[in-house]
């Protein structure tokens, strides 16, 4: 009989798990997600200038190519609607639970069933539980005293307020990551005037390419050939050019020249340029992909405020030295809770082992995927899954081959857990290859979680992660 499988989360993770269950002729499925729609990540950002700076023949399934895009790379309303559009392809709309927040799941050794509690109250039983939840799900707001006193409108930069006209307004934005990179050009022309609070600057590189024009759309979507042979060129490029910038010395200094260059060209105010110009090697946070953010930053009604936040007060922001910027509006783009993984769900495995507890020193997962003492829970982008220079897509796809894998061999030998020993394995080889890495230099970013651990990154190629989770060894786990 085929298992049931409970899917935690419709993003771009779920969703792959979910057509590769239908593709298998498995329908024992349920995918719960907390939103009332499905996507993610691509439901949840739509800030102004929300995209993906990844290319978008990387950034979709590879057994769904999307010939319509609009550009080398896809905007958030495009990948929404080709999410939108592989649930219906694949049947997935029966499998969907909309508005069904998972809160728990705990594993019932006696019958060997993971037990789903969700936010209303609901139980149910399933023997296999994925979690495609994501590492970026969670908006982190900054714990700046006095925010609560603000009497403007603010709102984190995951929860766009639309409602909100910033026409004319005095626009407070903290924070000046990937995503403020890319609403800021946005919202600059618009605004009255725009401070940017910047505690870190951060190594920005140029996007090469833009919209398609017609022919080379209309190509792309007659020529499958086309679309496979630019997936597969820009993909040799990020892991032959990129990748080797965070783990050699020699190819960061190419990949540093190029953002040098880059600051210099587009910021010709010697001042903005030393202040926009970061302490740290170059991929140790990640690198912000963009042409517009540094242009936006030299209008005469956008200020780089560089002075530490001390506090914010009912009218603006004040910062060292007692000074108050006023402000109408506070938008954070101060990034999300990402180390945490699972957080906020209870999951309780094997003996009563409470997955937050195991996870206290940092998340750790056998290939990202398994756990000792979790038997049939599997991980979709779970610890040292995300990558600092390639699409995710590629990741995911990898990881939901492998747990297909695991179906297969549960249902032929029973409940599977990872042995300790493979675990303990997977830490020694995991953390020698991190040593090597330039996530271990002093920054600080969102892939290393308080003790300064790396719980986020995959160390090595993309191609490494893809051949060996290309299918589950039988030695690595524990049947019965
Ligand atoms: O968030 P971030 P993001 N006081 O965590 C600052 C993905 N993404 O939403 O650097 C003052 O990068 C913080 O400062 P510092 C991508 O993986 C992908 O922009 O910590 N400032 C930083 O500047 C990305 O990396 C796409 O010193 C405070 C900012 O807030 C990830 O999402 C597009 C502060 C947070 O930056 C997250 O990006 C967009 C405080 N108390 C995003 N607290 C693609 O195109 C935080 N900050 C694929």
């Amino acid at each position: 009989m085929a298992p049931t499988v409970a899917i935690i989360g419709a993003g771009f993770g779920g969703l792959c798990m979910a057509i590769r269950l239908r593709k298998a002729g498995i329908t024992t499925f349920t995918v719960f997600e907390k939103a009332d729609g499905l996507g993610g990540t691509w439901r949840d950002n739509t800030y102004p200038g929300a995209a993906c700076d990844v290319p978008s023949h990387l950034y979709s399934y590879s057994f769904e190519p999307h010939r319509g895009w609009s550009g080398r790379y896809p905007a958030q309303p495009e990948l929404l609607a080709y999410l939108e559009h592989c649930a219906d392809k694949y049947g997935l709309r029966p499998h969907l639970r909309l508005n069904t927040e998972v809160t728990a799941a705990e594993y019932d050794e006696r019958a060997n069933l993971w037990q789903v509690t969700t936010a209303g109250g609901e139980r149910r039983a399933f023997d296999v539980v994925v979690s495609g939840v994501g590492q970026l799900n969670r908006p982190r707001l900054p714990g700046i005293p006095g925010v609560e006193t603000f009497e403007g409108t603010s709102f984190h930069s995951a929860r766009w307020d639309h409602g909100h006209d910033l026409a004319g307004r005095r626009v407070a934005v903290i924070g000046n990551g990937s995503s403020a990179a890319q609403f800021i050009p946005r919202i600059a022309p618009v605004a009255g005037h725009l401070d940017v609070y910047q505690r870190t600057p951060n190594w920005v590189i140029p996007k090469a390419g833009g919209a398609y024009g017609e022919r080379e759309r209309l190509a792309f979507q007659h020529v499958p050939l086309l679309q496979r042979a630019e997936r597969e060129r820009v993909f040799r490029f990020v892991e032959t050019v990129i990748f080797p910038a965070l783990v050699d010395g020699w190819s960061r200094n190419l990949v540093t020249r190029r953002a040098q260059e880059h600051l210099r060209r587009q910021v010709k105010d010697p001042q903005l340029r030393a202040e926009l110009t970061p302490g740290y090697p170059i991929g140790c946070k990640r690198i912000v992909i963009d042409n517009d953010f540094y242009p936006a930053l030299t209008r005469a009604n956008v200020d780089l405020v560089t002075d530490p936040i001390t506090r914010v007060v009912p009218g603006g922001v004040e910062t060292a030295g007692g000074r108050v910027r006023e402000a109408d509006t506070l938008i954070f783009a101060t990034g999300f809770h990402t180390t945490d993984f699972l957080a906020p769900i209870e999951i309780t495995g094997r003996d009563g082992h409470r997955l937050a507890e195991t996870w206290k020193g940092g998340a750790e997962a056998y290939l990202g995927i398994a756990m000792p003492r979790f038997p049939n829970l599997f991980l979709l982008y779970g610890p040292n899954t995300n990558l600092g220079h390639n699409s995710i897509i590629l990741m995911i796809e990898s990881q939901v081959r492998y747990i297909m894998g695991c179906l297969t061999l549960l249902r032929a030998h029973g409940p599977m857990e990872v042995r300790q020993t493979a675990m303990d394995a997977w830490r020694r080889a995991l953390h020698a290859a991190m040593e090597r890495t330039v996530w271990q230099a002093s920054c600080h970013s969102w892939y290393k979680n308080d003790a300064g651990r790396v719980t986020n990154n995959w160390p090595r190629p993309t191609t490494v992660y893809r051949r060996i989770t290309r299918a589950p060894r039988r030695e690595a786990y524990r049947f019965g």
